[in-house]
């Protein structure tokens, strides 16, 4: 990250790519993971590379039902692994979630390489590797979850999901947060909460929002949930694209 100035007009931009290349590197990310990241740049860039407005209530809704949830689970894949492994941990904490590695293109060698990147950045417990239980509706591999972490859980919060998972876990009745830059992917259509921001921004995003409603009673944060429509933010969204000034 050093040789990239701070000034530089992509600095950030820049700097999420170099970790991804690392994620590559340490056997974390996997090469699609590179064309998922090149994807989510081109819609980031039409955004602004900024959290517009309705993403910002998206991870204020995205909080409030996670701290409002019985059991929920962070699910974890090579891309947000390599981008926000600490702030992953920090938002488990602030919201008593279980962090969970669940991989599109799933090895042995990854799951373990991420749960220990994981471990490494302060997380206590990483489910995944139990591998106990399948999501209903999708093949053996990408199907296979914890039965005490992602199966179980009410609300799961899945970022950069692919969209037939998406679906399937939408299918299983649970409140599902998806972190995705293209409002029109089919993750971000069947999302409970679709948040269309970066996960660089929003996973910090969503852990200070929930500092705020810590204190908040279970009423209020289901009221915050309830009040939220996802149907208008992805309206949004795709409008900050379509009129978005650029520079
Ligand atoms: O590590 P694995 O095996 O679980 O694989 C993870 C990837 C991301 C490779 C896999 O789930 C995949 O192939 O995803 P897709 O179908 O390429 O979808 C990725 C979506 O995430 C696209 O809609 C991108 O626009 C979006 N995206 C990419 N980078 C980011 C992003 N959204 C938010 N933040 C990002 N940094």
């Amino acid at each position: 990250d050093a040789e990239i100035p701070e000034d530089h007009p992509r600095h950030d931009s820049l700097v999420t790519r170099h970790r991804i290349e690392d994620g590559v590197e340490m056997g974390i990310t996997s090469q699609q993971g590179l064309i998922a990241q090149g994807r989510g740049e081109a819609f980031d860039y039409l955004l602004g590379e900024r959290t517009i407005p309705s993403a910002d209530d998206a991870e204020r809704a995205a909080a409030a039902a996670l701290l409002a949830a019985e059991h929920p689970v962070l699910s974890v894949n090579g891309n947000v692994a390599a981008l926000v492994p600490g702030e992953l941990v920090t938002l488990a904490e602030a919201t008593g979630a279980d962090l969970e590695v669940n991989l599109f293109n799933r090895t042995a060698e990854r799951m373990q390489a991420i749960a220990d990147h994981l471990r490494e950045h302060g997380a206590e417990e990483v489910k995944g590797l139990a591998a106990d239980a399948q999501i209903p509706g999708l093949s053996h591999e990408r199907a296979k979850v914890d039965r005490d972490g992602i199966y179980e859980a009410d609300t799961v919060l899945v970022p950069l999901e692919d969209g037939d998972r998406a679906e399937a876990l939408g299918e299983m009745d649970k409140t599902e947060i998806v972190i995705d830059l293209n409002p029109l992917s089919r993750s971000a259509q069947v999302a409970t909460i679709p948040v269309v921001d970066n996960a660089v921004r929003a996973v910090p995003g969503i852990t200070e929002h929930a500092r705020e409603l810590a204190d908040a009673d279970e009423a209020t944060l289901r009221e915050i949930v309830d009040e939220f429509d996802a149907d208008a933010a992805l309206a949004a969204a795709e409008d900050a694209i379509r009129d978005g000034d650029l520079d």
